[in-house]
Formats: structure tokens, C-alpha cells, sequence
């Protein structure tokens, strides 16, 4: 008769168990697209987490595949609701507060939704969860996208998503869409910072970028209390895929391991920064950001 294999003793190391000498990651999650070439989209942001050392999850909103054939616009496929949902109850239960994980995953970052649908559904799950942050990159618009359609998600994503942020990172579009003022300039962008705050309750990091006129790519953060101007020379006058997601990720990151907001816009500015510096160019009419860069 064959016996069982005896099971290992207790003091036989596993090197599979996780080292209790070594500090675990913090914890977060991306809700967002898919962007195929990997510039932007949740890839950006899985990039970026692992590089600011934190460990990253991606529950995946839509694919976008960028069509050479029809000026790169962009190709969007909705991800199934049903499979949105089940993404977010895996996640939860792996790691959410009830999950029993030792890193609780408390901070979010909400990438491109692209649908009004999608949005209620990651509303419905922000509002049953208990995230401390919520990092807003108010994705409105995808080159392509039909503009009635788009116009439904704008409105869902203003009146469902933005209330349930804590941290919003608007561009230059996005900033003026969402305030309802006209940016040209710096003071426009900072008043465009405060109502957007005023709108949201939340710490507010609105990207001139380079669509701003002079030397340097000027962004306003404003929590309220702070206004502070995020100033870097600009490099190249044409946007980077990847920039604006790399940046609310990085925020994302840094919240998690414990940044105030305005150290995480600081640390967030200077690494993409430094990703652009260091971008890969690709046969498409846009560099992508390298968040590797910094190494
Ligand atoms: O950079 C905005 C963005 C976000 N998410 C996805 C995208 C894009 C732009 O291409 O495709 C999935």
C-alpha cells in the first residue's frame, strides 16, 4: 500500500509563502480601457503603478484599437456589464475591506469609461465599497466616438462618477467641459481648478500641458486650501499618448502609499516629466510616454 507524501513539516520553509520580513505592496485598482498599442489606457497605468512600487489591478472597461486605416481613430468595443461587475466582485472580494487581505485596497483610479451604462455600473460599485481615494481622470471624449454618444457619457460621468471622486485630473478639454469656463491662459486654468473643486469637493490637478502658449507645460492643483502652480519646460509642443493617464496613476500610487495629495500632483508632475522625456515613438502620429524613463 502507498502511502500519502507526509505533508511539509511547519518549519520547512515555502518558497512559495510570502517573506513576513518583507513589506507588502500598498494595493490598487485601475477601472479602465484598454488601449492596444499600450500608450495609454489601463497598460499606462499598470506601468506606471509597478514602477512606483505598488501592486497594480486592472479591471478592463472597453477595448480601444486605434484604426491606420481611417486617420488612427479610435476603434471602442464596451466590455460586457455583466463582465464589468464581475471584474469588480473578484477584485473586492480579493482584496476589499472585508476580504481579510493584509493590503486593503482602498484607492482607486477611474480611467475611460466610454459608456453610460459602464458608468452606473462602476458608480453602482464605488458607492458599495469603501475607497478612501478616488482618482477621477475625466476621460470624456475618444477620437471617433459618435458625439451624441459621447454626449450622454459626459453628462453620466459629471452627474455619477464625479461626485464620488477625490481626486480629479482634468486636461485642458476636460477642464473647460467640466467648469464651463474658456481656458487660455494660466489664470483661466487656475479658475477653472477652483469651480471644479467647488463642483466636486475634490483636490483638483487641471493640465494646461502644451496647449497653454509659452516655454513651460503649467498645470493648477487646488484642494480648497492650496492652490499651487506645477510648472516643467515643455518638451515637444505635441501631446504624448499616455501622458494623461500615467499622471492620475502615478497619483493614484503615491495616495496609496500614504502622499498627501499635493506631495502625490508633485511626485505625479516629475515622473511624467520624465516619462516624456524618455518617450518610445512608434509608427503611429504620436510618441508614447515610457514610464521606465526614470531608471
Ligand atoms: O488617454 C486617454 C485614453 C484613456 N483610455 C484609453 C484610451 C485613451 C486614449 O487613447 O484609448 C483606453
Amino acid at each position: 500500500m502507498t502511502s500519502a507524501p507526509a505533508a511539509a513539516a511547519p518549519t520547512q520553509s515555502n518558497p512559495t509563502q510570502s517573506n513576513p520580513t518583507q513589506t507588502t505592496p500598498a494595493v490598487v485598482l485601475t477601472i479602465a480601457g484598454s488601449e492596444a498599442t499600450g500608450g495609454a489606457g489601463a497598460q499606462a497605468d499598470l506601468k506606471t503603478f509597478q514602477e512606483l512600487g505598488v501592486f497594480g489591478i486592472a479591471n478592463l472597461t472597453c477595448i480601444v484599437s486605434f484604426d491606420p486605416q481611417d486617420n488612427w481613430n479610435h476603434r471602442f468595443v464596451p466590455v460586457d456589464q455583466q463582465v464589468i461587475a464581475h471584474q469588480l466582485e473578484a477584485t473586492t472580494a480579493a482584496y476589499g475591506a472585508a476580504s481579510g487581505a493584509p493590503s486593503v485596497l482602498d484607492t482607486v483610479k477611474i480611467g475611460m469609461l466610454g459608456s453610460p451604462a459602464t458608468i452606473g455600473t462602476v458608480a453602482a460599485a464605488l458607492a458599495a465599497g469603501t475607497f478612501t481615494n478616488v482618482v477621477l481622470d475625466p476621460v470624456l471624449i475618444c477620437k471617433g466616438q459618435e458625439p451624441g454618444h459621447a454626449l450622454d457619457t459626459d453628462q453620466a460621468l459629471k452627474t455619477q462618477i464625479l461626485p464620488l471622486a477625490t481626486f480629479v485630473t482634468p486636461n485642458h478639454f476636460e477642464a473647460e467641459s467640466l467648469s464651463g469656463l474658456e481656458i487660455t491662459d494660466l489664470d483661466s486654468l487656475k479658475a477653472a481648478a477652483i469651480r471644479i473643486h467647488e463642483l466636486s469637493g475634490a483636490a483638483v490637478l487641471a493640465k494646461g500641458g502644451v496647449r497653454l502658449e509659452g516655454p513651460d507645460a503649467v498645470d493648477v492643483y487646488y484642494d480648497g486650501d492650496t492652490l499651487e502652480v506645477l510648472s516643467a519646460p515643455k518638451i515637444g509642443e505635441v501631446a504624448v499618448s499616455g501622458a494623461g493617464c500615467s499622471l492620475a496613476a502615478a497619483v493614484t500610487a503615491e495616495l496609496a502609499k500614504g502622499a498627501s495629495p499635493l506631495e502625490a500632483a508633485r511626485t505625479a508632475k516629475a515622473f511624467v516629466t520624465a516619462g516624456i522625456r524618455n518617450r518610445v515613438a512608434s509608427g503611429a502620429p504620436f510618441d508614447a510616454l515610457w514610464q521606465g524613463g526614470p531608471r
